[in-house]
């Protein structure tokens, strides 16, 4: 196979070094396979059946290792991944000639381009390289689903630190479990990602980009400077509510605590959020809900756990919500092969994710399930990737994507939008005298804020890191000093104590050592709210925007599949204007949503001095 990819490449390099660049105003030539347009054209077509196989090999080899770590697993998903890799290089490198020539086709010219974008670690072309950047690569991974914290003195491992991280109120033990998971898991990472970075990089520059954040960056159907232009006037518009809600935020926790752990001004502490990262706060809502009337009269976990709901059975309920739209149901083979709780005789990564094994129909989730009110987000969420992957299957391979990244992180959240009190009584969740009133809309938007406002710095600090780590501003010295500080800028928080130089407790975050470029989940927090008001929109929604459900609407779903069986075909904008009528990403719905309680937490806020 490898053999093949290289023949095929080489031949069709010198074919195009053969045509003269005017190719395509001479005349139609005798042999057309010797044109220019037609050499190219050629060429993707055969890239496109081995990246396709290359793909479905890799997924294969890295289910085994996601499912099962052993060292046997680590070293069959690291081949797979040097051979994928090898082959992504060499097609982006002899892309990136045949980019040049006048005359290409639509198709022709967008996948030539996705050849170069795509690839998330380049591997130098030097002999060994990309065996060595995947065996680091598949190691960093290992140590964080195998990572475990201490709680009581105690092991605890990745998933059930996470969910107690939420559960938990006793800031001594909060402390204890974020600083063992950060010194446990972050820390043995660090010489490996410093290699890993170098390697990258030097793949990077290899294929004509800067370093690899640039190219990470490049992915977007624009330059990685309007992208990171981009993102930052997206940052723009709904900073001003972050700082309410971290203001009042750190008022209610100064209530709850006092000023020996948490301080009326200045920066929160970080695991006092209910999240190891900080990044979501929902699971600390009752110490912030608003006095008298923030009793929403329910909690999602606590209502499944009531109705005797089981991971599986969360995961049919989320089945259903895309059923409703009129989504076909998820192959039998879904139910076989996902994983969708913890197995009890190995270690796994509980991280969870979506898979499309086969780029066909072989769909399957690998979750670490628990009957909580995160999970059964979650479930939508992962779902969400799922059914995108299975509504653009038609599509040629190098189109087998998201319109963008931050599309497939959305899809599932938008979904997930619909869970509002209403829909839990039509799936017989609540009690229809039970959903809150019109006088608790300020709670529901509170709570709802505590996951999606909060998020917004964490979504864009992650990458924000990494480029400058990629770039070379921040050196290896730096990397805790950094995270740290870029931590206090962005989010307002710091961790429980002081850190160790040599911590690297950015490691401690699953897409870091995972190396999943983290910028798709800012711009999905915001697309999300774009498609959920279109959405609403469509279905003739006429109350609040945070009360609307989308659920059995067959209009919805048909106009969403619309956008989503594009795939990558077309650039986003594109994609976007076919669900919600809008080019451009913005972050305006989700204000309007959060607009009551952007109102609300100005008021609460009134003659305090907001920020750190
Ligand atoms: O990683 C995820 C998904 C898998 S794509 C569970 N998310 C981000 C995270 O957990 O950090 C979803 C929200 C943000
Ligand atoms: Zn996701």
């Amino acid at each position: 196979m490898k053999s093949h990819a290289i023949s095929l490449l080489a031949l069709a390099g010198a074919m195009a070094a053969a045509v003269p660049a005017n190719a395509q105003d001479a005349p139609a030539p005798a042999a057309p396979a010797s044109s220019a347009p037609q050499t190219a054209a050629q060429f993707v077509e055969q890239a496109e059946a081995t990246y396709n196989q290359k793909t479905i090999e890799q997924a294969q080899a890295d289910w085994v290792y996601n499912t099962y770590i052993t060292v046997d697993s680590e070293a069959v998903t690291a081949r797979a991944t040097a051979d994928k890799d090898k082959f992504n290089v060499d097609t982006a490198l002899k892309a990136a000639t045949f980019a040049q020539q006048p005359g290409l086709s639509y198709d022709v010219n967008r996948k030539l381009s996705r050849m170069r974008t795509l690839i998330v670690q380049p591997a130098p072309s030097r002999p060994g390289a990309a065996e060595e950047l995947a065996t680091l690569t598949a190691r960093l991974q290992g140590i964080y689903g195998k990572g475990k914290g201490t709680l009581k003195g105690q092991p605890i491992n990745g998933s059930d630190i996470e969910a107690a991280m939420g559960e938990n109120r006793n800031p001594a033990e909060l402390a204890e479990m974020w600083t063992s998971w950060h010194d446990n898991v972050g820390k043995p990472m660090k010489a490996d990602y410093v290699k890993m970075v170098e390697l990258e990089n030097a793949g990077a520059k290899e294929l004509g980009y800067a370093d690899t954040g640039a190219l990470w960056r490049s992915n977007y159907d624009m330059t990685p400077e309007q992208f990171a232009a981009l993102t930052e006037k997206l940052w723009a518009e709904v900073k001003p509510l972050y700082d309410q809600l971290h203001c009042y935020t750190r008022t209610k926790l100064n209530e709850k605590y006092g000023d020996g752990v948490q301080k009326a001004s200045g920066p929160i502490r970080a695991d006092l959020l209910g999240n190891m990262w900080a990044q979501e706060w929902g699971n600390i809502y009752d110490i912030v809900a608003p006095a008298g009337a923030g009793d929403l009269g329910y909690d999602v976990g606590d209502l499944l756990k009531a109705k005797g709901y089981d991971p599986v059975k969360m995961v049919k309920a989320g089945e259903g919500f895309y059923s409703s739209l009129g989504f076909a149901a998820l192959p039998q083979t879904f139910w076989e092969r996902s994983q969708i709780t913890k197995p009890a005789d190995r270690e796994v990564v509980c991280h969870a994710s979506a898979w499309d094994i086969d780029n066909k129909d072989d769909l399957r989730i690998k979750m670490c399930t628990k009957v909580n009110g995160d999970d059964f987000i979650t479930i939508h969420h992962e779902l969400g990737h799922n059914y995108y992957q299975r509504a653009y299957n038609k599509q040629p391979s190098y189109y087998l994507d998201g319109a963008n990244d931050g599309f497939h992180e959305a899809i599932g959240d938008t979904m997930a939008l619909s869970i509002t009190p209403q829909y839990l009584v039509d799936i017989d969740l609540l009690d229809k005298s039970r959903v809150p009133g019109a006088d608790k809309d300020t709670g529901l938007l509170l709570r709802q804020a505590m996951d999606k406002v909060a998020f917004l710095p964490f979504g864009l600090l992650i990458d924000r890191y990494r480029w400058k780590i990629f770039s070379g501003e921040i050196t290896p010295d730096q990397y805790e000093t950094a995270w740290n500080q870029m931590r206090l800028q962005y989010q307002g928080i710091v961790p429980p104590g002081d850190r160790p130089a040599d911590a690297f407790d950015a490691g401690a975050k699953y897409h870091v050592p995972a190396v999943v470029p983290y910028t798709r989940y800012f711009l999905a927090r915001l697309l999300q709210f774009q498609f959920y008001e279109a959405a609403c929109k469509q279905s003739g929604w006429k109350g609040p925007l945070h009360r609307c459900s989308f659920y059995g609407n067959k209009k919805v779903g048909e106009k969403m599949n619309a956008m989503l069986e594009m795939g990558a075909s077309r650039p986003w904008p594109d994609a976007l204007q076919a669900f919600t009528g809008s080019r451009e990403m913005s972050g305006k719905p989700m204000l309007r949503y959060f607009a009551p309680l952007t109102a609300w937490l100005q008021k609460q806020n009134k003659g305090k001095t907001c920020g750190w």
